[in-house]
């Protein structure tokens, strides 16, 4: 299968002309202070000019490898083209009309392809919407109004949204909830599956009865709604459960009457190796929420769910001015087309096999490399203090500056901020992979 080939002009390589941040970035930084709210937190001050493919180009000119996608999001390439002629030729027809005044064809057509592509053979009805998090609401919305249940599980690590309500689901106080409360009620949070820290030898399925006690003692399952869950947890560290622990879970809702609903908004279209992450065990969601990488760039989410369950709302009980812009089903549309023709899902699996065996040789080198974890291209590793073993923020923070300033874009996560996470394009060139890969040991050997 042959790559896409980035858009036209910028040139696939890591190339830097200043120091980084270079002047002009330093000087839209002041600018950036003077006038952008310092809650919103900037994890590179690197101010971005255009991007294609797998890099960056700075407004200063230095090239940049992005192994960060802007969060999962452009995994068919920055400005892929096939992206860029969708929406300009969506944008010179019309940009909006609002889906509930009078409807437009893409959105259906958006639809569609989210009923034929995310998992189970069921009949599926979608609603779409501006933000992950606008999903998320809306899936809690339908579980609670199809079961005439309140009550939301949620696990330890979580990530939803920043939103009330989806802050309420989301696990970590720092920064996501501190001193923004107070936080919607029926919220209950249980263990998850989190392999590196749980007892050793801990199975999946153990881990699921671990969280299904303490659901049936203290919530009930006649009072539940639904659990929603990442089924590779996002933010919250690139938690991968030990097998069957999904499963297990999806089981246990199901004879209960309490949905299942995956948040596949960071794990979904391809990321994984898969179209969404719940495929590798079989696992099939009554409602799935995505966004992110389904537009390649442009602002769109969905919810998908078992037609009863989605239908059974009251007519007008969903909605938004913008969910479902037209501009951003054509750019989802080109998005998922491209993924289907040049086999992202295999992309992402070839990108593991590449990352993996490096990131593997750095952990044996380095103990402070606790666990290197993940599926598909959506990869990272867990570090800490090795004597203590105690997670080790400062230590992850020095490594993804030190890439930082040598030109490649990493990211980090994790409860504790001690995880560095890779998120690649997936149509990413080898060589390009490979070479921040190399940046990215040198970084982790180099510091602390
Ligand atoms: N669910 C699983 O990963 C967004 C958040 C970045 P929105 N993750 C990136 C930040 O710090 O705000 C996310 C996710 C999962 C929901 C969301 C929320 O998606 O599009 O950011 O609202």
């Amino acid at each position: 299968m042959t790559a896409p080939q980035p858009s036209a002009g910028l040139v696939q390589r890591r190339h830097l002309v200043t120091e980084l941040p270079g002047p002009r970035s330093r000087e839209l930084a002041a600018r950036r202070a003077a006038a952008v709210s310092a809650g919103v937190n900037v994890a590179l001050p690197v101010f971005i000019a255009a991007a294609g493919g797998g890099v960056l180009l700075d407004v200063d000119g230095n090239s940049l490898i992005d192994l960060g996608s802007g969060i999962a999001v452009t995994s068919v390439g920055n400005a892929a083209p096939a992206v860029v002629a969708a929406v300009q030729e969506q944008v010179e027809c019309f940009t909006h009309t609002c889906f509930m005044v009078t409807p437009y064809e893409p959105y259906l057509a958006v639809c569609e392809e989210l009923a034929r592509l995310t998992p189970g053979g069921h009949e599926k009805r979608s609603a779409l919407f501006n933000s992950g998090a606008e999903a998320v609401e809306n899936a809690v919305k339908v579980a609670r109004h199809a079961t005439g249940r309140a009550a939301v599980v949620v696990v330890d690590h979580a990530y939803h949204g920043r939103t009330n309500l989806t802050m309420a689901l989301t696990a970590a106080a720092m920064p996501y909830k501190h001193r923004f409360g107070p936080f919607a009620p029926e919220v209950y949070r249980v263990p998850t599956s989190y392999p590196l820290r749980d007892p050793p030898g801990m199975s999946g399925a153990q881990a699921a009865a671990r969280a299904l006690s303490l659901i049936e003692r203290q919530v009930g399952a006649e009072a539940l709604a639904c659990v929603v869950i990442e089924p590779i947890q996002g933010e919250g560290g690139f938690i991968v459960p030990a097998p069957g622990f999904l499963p297990t879970i999806a089981q246990w809702c199901a004879e209960h009457g309490v949905l299942f609903v995956a948040d596949e908004i960071q794990t979904g279209f391809c990321r994984t190796g898969d179209w969404f992450a719940c495929e590798h065990e079989g696992v099939i969601p009554d409602l799935i929420t995505t966004g992110k990488a389904i537009a390649g760039g442009l602002p769109l989410a969905a919810l998908t769910g078992r037609a009863e369950l989605m239908d059974a709302v009251h007519v007008g009980g969903l909605g938004g001015t913008y969910g479902g812009n037209p501009v951003a089903c054509a750019a989802a549309l080109a998005s998922i087309a491209t993924m289907r023709e040049h086999d992202l899902a295999g992309a992402a699996r070839r990108i593991e096999a590449i990352a993996t065996p490096a990131l593997a040789a750095l952990a044996a080198q380095c103990p402070a490399v606790a666990q290197v974890r993940g599926r598909g291209a959506m990869l990272a590793l867990e570090l800490i203090e090795p004597t203590t073993a105690a997670p080790d923020p400062a230590l992850t923070a020095q490594v993804a500056h030190a890439c930082h300033r040598a030109g490649v874009v990493v990211l980090t996560c994790g409860s504790d901020a001690n995880v560095i996470r890779l998120l690649p394009p997936l149509i990413i060139s080898p060589d390009l992979l490979t070479e921040g890969l190399d940046v990215l040991t040198h970084a982790v050997l180099h510091s602390g």
